[in-house]
């Protein structure tokens, strides 16, 4: 699948202010892929079809996961968190989409999970950092992305746990797994 068919298939899902998000994922995927030499392609299609269920209505998503056995606590949790899980399985039934990096790209982008590939980093990264994101703390993220992926990956980690934890929202064991995961296996520590 060529990307402009690519495109015009997740444009039917989305909104266009989240579709103008997913070029800006798919650029930022695209050059991490190339920085960090991972698979340019794979970056490409994972990052264009990462939030293809976005907007699928809540119901659809809780039958999705009960039936298909996902994390059962993924619906104890903020229902934001859903359209990962959901997306990857959609796509490959839907887009039959079956490489399962990709897949699993897509699964993991929003709280990510212990032992990341590194496409599933570059995917979660690209996600945060996109030039469409504009938060302040967004920018100290890009400035690492340059130069470390695994330091700028446990800033954007961090920066989500706290800007949840700020709003008194709770917080998905897999993302402070995730965390203890990067923190663990890290050779520079940020601010030492
Ligand atoms: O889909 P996007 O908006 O592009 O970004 P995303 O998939 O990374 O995050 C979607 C939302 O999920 C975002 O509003 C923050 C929220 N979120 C991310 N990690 C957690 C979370 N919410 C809870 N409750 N717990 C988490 O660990
Ligand atoms: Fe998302
Ligand atoms: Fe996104």
């Amino acid at each position: 699948m060529n990307q402009s068919e690519a495109l015009a298939i997740v444009r039917e899902h989305l909104t266009e202010h989240r579709y103008q998000h997913t070029i800006g994922v798919m650029e930022t995927a695209i050059l991490l892929a190339r920085q960090y030499g991972a698979d340019e392609k794979k970056a490409e299609i994972a990052a264009i079809f990462h939030d293809y269920a976005k907007f699928r209505p809540k119901e659809e998503m809780k039958q999705i996961i009960l039936a298909e056995k996902m994390a059962p606590d993924l619906l104890q949790y903020n229902s934001e968190l859903w359209h990962a899980p959901v997306g990857a399985f959609l796509v490959e039934k839907e887009v039959g989409i079956a490489d399962m990096e990709i897949l699993n790209a897509i699964k993991y982008h929003t709280s990510g999970r212990v032992g990341m590939s590194i496409l599933e980093k570059i995917i979660y990264l690209a996600d945060y950092i996109e030039p469409g994101r504009q938060f302040p703390e967004v920018e100290e993220v890009r400035e690492l992305a340059k130069k470390d992926l695994q330091l700028a990956l446990i800033k954007a980690v961090q920066n989500t746990i706290s800007f949840l934890m700020n709003k008194n929202q709770p917080i998905f064991p897999d993302t402070f797994h995730t965390y203890n995961d990067l923190i663990a296996n890290r050779r520079t520590l940020v601010d030492e």
